[in-house]
C-alpha cells in the first residue's frame, strides 16, 4: 500500500534532527531540518518562511525522487509507446500542495506540520506561481500532464523555461500596470537541471537582441545549447511520476573567445547574454501572433530541442527508424511547435538517410496537431523570408512538400485552383507566408478542436477546402480538467461532501459523480452541499481580508467573469449588465434583489489597448457603486488583480454563478467554465464553447445559457445595427447613457469614449448590444431561482453530478485511445 509505504517514510525523513551526528549517507536522512540548515546554511532557529517551504518542498522531492527515477527505468526498459506533448506555456501554477495530495501524503503533512508548529497554508502561499502560460492553453496542458501522470501513461511535457512568466498585473488607478514576474529568483526546489543531455541547436544566422528587438546577423550560422531543467509530474496515488522538461537557452561551451572576441573580452560575452535571453520571457499574448522574430526562434528553439532529445532516447533502444511512430506519439498544442514538420523531416533524411516517402510517412504518423482557436488573428503564419535567413533547409523541405500537396489537390480536384491557393502552405501576397495551421494539418495523421462545435467550425469553415482532401484526420476532443487540483484540493470542503456520499473512487473516475443526481432529492445532502459552498466563500473573503484589505459579504451571491481579457469573451457585456442593474436600484431603491458581489479578474495582453479600458471600466464601476450609499450592501464590483492559477484556486469553488458569455462561435472550449461547475456553481451564458456539451451533460434546464448561436451570429452582419439596440431598449439606453455621461469617471473625462466607437459605430464584430437584454432576462430568471434556496441547490448538485464528463483524464482517455495508441506502463 503506497500510502502505508509513504507515510512511514515520510515520518522517518521529517524526523527531527536531535543535535546528534548527522549521518551522510543512506537515503532515509535527508531530513526537514537537514535541508533547512544545509541547504542555505542557515541557523534553523533563524529561518524565514521561505526557507521553511523550501525545505519542506525539498523533503517532498526526496520521497517522490525514488519513484521518480524507477519511472524513467520502467520506461527505458519496457521501451513502451511514448508520448510527447510539445507547448510553448505550461500554466502548472504551484507544485506543492499538488505533489503532497497525489503522493498521498495529506495526514502525515497535518501531523508533521503540527509538530513544528507551522501552518499549512501560509507555507503554501511562500510558493510562487509558475506562471509559465497564458491562459486556457497553457493550464490545459498543465492538466493533461497532470491527467496523463495519474493514467500512467508514459509521458513526458515539452517547454521552455521562461525566467519571466506572464507579467503581474497591478491596477493604479483603475487602470492595468504590468510587473515583470522573476518567479526563479529563489532557488526553484522542484526543478532539476540536467547539464548531461544538453542538445545543439543550430540555426541559419545569427542574431542579437537589441533593445527588446531581434536583430538578425545573415550569412553566418549560428549554434545554441538547450538546457533541460526537469520538473516531477505526479501522478494521483504517487505511482508514476513522469517528467516535464523545460529548454533554457545559452552559448555553447565551444565558443571561441580567442576567435570572436579578438581581444573584446566583455564584447563577446554580450553574445552569449543574447544566446541566455533566448527563453527569457514569456509572450504575454493570447489569441494574437504578433509576429515577432523572436517568439519565432523561441518556437524553433523548444521543437529543435525536443525532437532532438525524444529521438536520441528513441535511437537508444531502436535501431529501425522505421518505428518511430510505434515508439512516440508528439502531440503539438496548436502550431506553435508545428516547425516539428519540417525538422522531423530534416532529421530522417539528412541523419537518418531516408528516403523521402518514408520519411514523410514517420512523420506524418508521430505527430498530431491540436487546434485552439478560430480567431484569424491568431492564426501563425510566419513570413517566408524569415526562413529563407533562420531556417534554409526547413524552407526547401516545406516548399518540397508543399509541390507534393499541390500536385496531389489539382490531380483529386481538378479545375479548382481556388481551392489549391487557399489550401497552401503560401499564402501569396506582398510579404510571402507559410501558414502554420496547414503545415500542421499536412504534415500529420490527426488534427483535432477542443470542444463539438469548434471543431466542427474548424472542419466546415475555417479549414474546409483542406478538411475535404483529408476528411479522415479531423476529430473532436473536448477539453477537461484535473479534478484533483480543481476539486479535491481547491475544494476540501464539497470533496469531503461528495466522498462521504459516494466514496472516494471520483477522485480518478470523475464520471462516478453521476452517483450525486438521486443525491438531489435528498435534504440532508443539500444542506451538506449548501454547508460546503458556505465555507468555501467565508474562506475566500477571508484570504481577501487578510491579503488585501477588501471586506466582502460571504452572505451575498458570488458571482464571477474570471479569465483573460478580452473583447470576444465579452467583460464589456457584462459590465452593463452590471450598470444595468445598478440603474434598477438607483431608480427604485426598494426594489427586492438578492445581494451580490461581482468579481472581475483577468490580464489584457500588455499592448491591448481596447482590453485594458474595459479593465479601466470595471475598476471605475467599482469604484463609483462601491461610494453610492443607495447601493451599498445590495451589489458590489470587485475586481481582484493577477488573476492566475493560485487565485482560481480559491475564487472557483467560492462562485456561485459562472459567467460564460463569450460571442456565440468565438470561445474554442473556454475550461473555467468546468472549474465552475464542479464546483457547484451555475453557469449563465451563450451556446458556445464546451459550455453546449456542459449544459447537454446537465440538462438545459439547469443551465441559463441565452443569447444568438453560432449561426445567428456568423448571419448577422446584414442585420446587427447596435443603434437600433440603443433607440429601443430602455435599459440598454440608459446604461450607455449613465457610462458615457461619465458617472462613473468624473475626473477622467472622456475615458471611455473608445467604447462608444466599438460598441456603437462600426457594426461591434462582437454583438454585444443583441446579447444584453437577453442577458439580462437570463439574470432575472436566475435570481428567482436564487430565491428559492432548496431549488438552487438541487440544480448546483444536478451540475456537479454531470461535470464527470469534463475531467481531463476523459480527454486523455480519448487522445491515448483515438490519436496516440498509447497505453499504460505502470511502475511497479
Ligand atoms: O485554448 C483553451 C480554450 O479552452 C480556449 O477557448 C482558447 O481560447 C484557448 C496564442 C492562444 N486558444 N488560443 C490560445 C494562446 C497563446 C497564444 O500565444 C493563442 N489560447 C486558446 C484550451 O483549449
Amino acid at each position: 500500500d503506497v500510502r502505508e509505504l509513504n507515510a512511514t517514510r515520510m515520518k522517518k525523513l521529517l524526523r527531527p534532527f536531535e543535535c546528534g551526528p548527522i549521518q551522510l549517507t543512506g537515503a532515509n536522512d535527508a531530513l526537514y531540518e537537514r535541508h533547512l540548515m544545509f541547504d542555505n546554511v542557515v541557523d534553523p532557529l533563524a529561518v524565514g518562511p521561505r526557507e521553511r517551504y523550501e525545505a519542506v518542498a525539498r523533503s517532498v522531492r526526496d520521497i517522490l525522487s525514488q519513484r521518480w527515477i524507477r519511472t524513467e527505468q520502467t520506461y527505458d526498459r519496457e521501451n513502451p509507446k511514448r508520448v510527447y506533448y510539445l507547448s510553448m506555456e505550461f500554466l502548472i501554477g504551484r507544485s506543492l500542495a499538488s505533489n503532497v495530495a497525489n503522493l498521498l501524503l495529506d495526514p502525515v503533512m497535518r501531523q508533521f506540520t503540527e509538530e513544528k508548529g507551522l501552518d499549512w497554508l501560509s507555507l503554501l502561499e511562500q510558493e510562487p506561481d509558475a506562471g509559465l502560460g497564458n491562459g486556457g492553453l497553457g493550464r490545459l496542458a498543465a492538466c493533461f500532464i497532470e491527467s496523463m501522470a495519474t493514467m500512467q501513461i508514459p509521458a513526458m511535457g515539452y517547454g521552455l523555461r521562461y525566467e519571466y512568466g506572464i507579467f503581474r498585473q497591478a491596477i493604479r488607478d483603475g487602470w492595468q500596470t504590468e510587473q515583470p514576474d522573476n518567479w526563479l529568483r529563489y532557488p526553484d526546489p522542484w526543478e532539476v537541471a540536467r547539464p548531461h543531455e544538453e542538445v545543439e541547436v543550430t540555426l541559419g544566422c545569427s542574431f542579437e537582441v537589441r533593445g527588446g528587438a531581434l536583430v538578425v546577423i545573415p550569412g553566418e550560422p549560428s549554434m545554441l545549447v538547450g538546457l533541460p531543467y526537469d520538473r516531477p509530474v505526479v501522478g494521483y496515488g504517487g505511482k508514476t511520476v513522469n517528467t516535464l522538461r523545460l529548454w533554457a537557452a545559452a552559448a555553447p561551451h565551444s565558443f571561441d573567445f580567442q576567435v570572436f572576441s579578438a581581444g573584446d573580452f566583455v564584447g563577446a560575452l554580450a553574445e552569449r547574454l543574447t544566446a541566455e535571453s533566448l527563453t527569457r520571457v514569456l509572450y504575454p499574448d493570447d489569441s494574437t501572433s504578433m509576429g515577432h522574430g523572436l517568439r519565432f526562434i523561441q518556437e524553433y528553439f523548444l521543437v529543435a530541442c525536443s525532437l532532438a532529445d525524444l529521438v536520441r532516447r528513441f535511437r537508444r533502444n531502436n535501431d529501425d527508424w522505421g518505428v518511430l511512430p510505434e515508439k512516440a506519439a508528439i502531440q503539438l498544442n496548436d502550431t506553435h511547435p508545428s516547425l516539428a514538420v519540417p525538422e522531423l523531416m530534416r532529421i530522417l533524411l539528412d541523419e537518418g538517410r531516408l528516403g523521402w516517402d518514408e520519411a514523410w510517412d514517420i512523420t506524418r504518423r508521430t505527430l498530431a496537431y491540436t487546434n485552439h482557436t478560430l480567431l484569424p488573428e491568431a492564426l501563425e503564419k510566419w513570413p517566408l523570408r524569415w526562413f529563407e535567413v533562420l531556417l534554409p533547409r526547413h524552407l526547401e523541405i516545406i516548399l518540397e512538400i508543399n509541390h507534393r500537396l499541390l500536385g496531389d489537390v489539382r490531380s483529386r480536384f481538378p479545375h479548382d485552383e481556388g481551392r489549391v491557393g487557399r489550401v497552401s502552405l503560401i499564402e501569396e501576397g506582398d510579404v510571402r507566408k507559410i501558414r502554420m495551421a496547414n503545415l500542421a494539418i499536412v504534415g500529420s495523421h490527426s488534427t483535432n478542436g477542443v470542444a463539438a462545435i469548434h471543431s466542427n467550425l474548424l472542419r466546415t469553415v475555417t479549414v474546409k477546402d483542406l478538411a475535404e482532401v483529408f476528411p479522415e484526420r479531423f476529430s473532436n476532443k473536448t477539453n477537461g480538467v484535473t479534478p484533483r487540483r480543481w476539486l479535491l484540493l481547491a475544494n476540501p470542503a464539497l470533496a469531503a461532501t461528495i466522498t462521504r456520499a459516494i466514496g472516494d473512487g471520483w477522485i480518478t473516475d470523475l464520471s462516478q459523480l453521476e452517483r450525486l443526481k438521486p443525491l438531489a432529492g435528498d435534504q440532508g445532502f443539500l444542506s451538506e452541499v449548501r454547508a460546503a459552498k458556505r465555507e468555501a466563500k467565508i474562506r475566500f473573503a477571508e484570504w481577501l481580508r487578510s491579503t488585501s484589505g477588501v471586506e466582502i459579504d460571504p452572505g451575498t451571491i458570488f458571482d464571477s467573469q474570471v479569465k483573460r481579457i478580452h473583447e470576444y469573451k465579452r467583460q464589456l457585456l457584462n459590465g452593463l449588465r452590471v450598470v444595468a442593474l445598478y440603474n434598477r436600484l438607483r431608480q427604485n431603491p426598494d426594489l427586492a434583489m438578492a445581494p451580490r458581489t461581482f468579481f472581475f479578474a483577468g490580464k489584457a495582453a500588455p499592448a491591448y489597448r481596447l482590453a485594458k479600458i474595459v479593465i479601466k471600466l470595471l475598476n471605475n464601476l467599482a469604484g463609483t457603486i462601491d461610494g453610492d450609499p443607495v447601493v451599498r450592501g445590495r451589489m458590489r464590483v470587485v475586481f481582484l488583480p493577477d488573476y492566475c492559477v493560485s487565485l482560481a484556486e480559491k475564487l472557483i469553488p467560492a462562485s456561485d454563478v459562472s459567467n460564460q458569455i463569450s460571442t456565440a462561435g468565438y470561445e474554442a472550449s473556454g475550461t473555467s467554465n468546468m472549474k465552475f461547475m464542479m464546483n457547484g456553481a451555475l453557469t449563465i451564458g451563450t451556446r458556445d464553447g464546451a459550455a453546449i456539451e456542459m449544459s447537454e451533460a446537465a440538462g438545459e434546464e439547469n443551465f441559463f445559457l441565452f443569447g444568438l448561436t453560432a449561426d445567428e451570429v456568423a448571419r448577422s452582419q446584414s442585420w446587427y445595427s447596435p443603434q437600433w439596440h440603443y433607440d429601443n431598449e430602455p435599459e440598454t439606453r440608459s446604461a450607455l447613457d449613465l457610462i458615457f455621461s461619465g458617472h462613473f469617471s468624473r475626473y477622467e473625462p472622456g475615458v471611455f469614449e473608445p467604447l462608444r466607437d466599438t460598441l456603437l459605430m462600426h457594426g461591434d464584430r462582437y454583438r454585444h448590444l443583441a446579447d444584453l437584454t437577453a442577458y439580462l432576462d437570463a439574470d432575472r430568471r436566475l435570481l428567482e431561482l436564487y430565491a428559492d434556496q432548496d431549488a438552487w441547490t438541487r440544480k448546483a448538485i444536478l451540475n456537479i453530478a454531470a461535470s464527470g464528463r469534463f475531467s481531463s483524464d476523459r480527454s486523455i482517455a480519448e487522445y491515448a485511445a483515438e490519436i496516440w495508441d498509447a497505453k499504460p506502463c505502470p511502475v511497479r
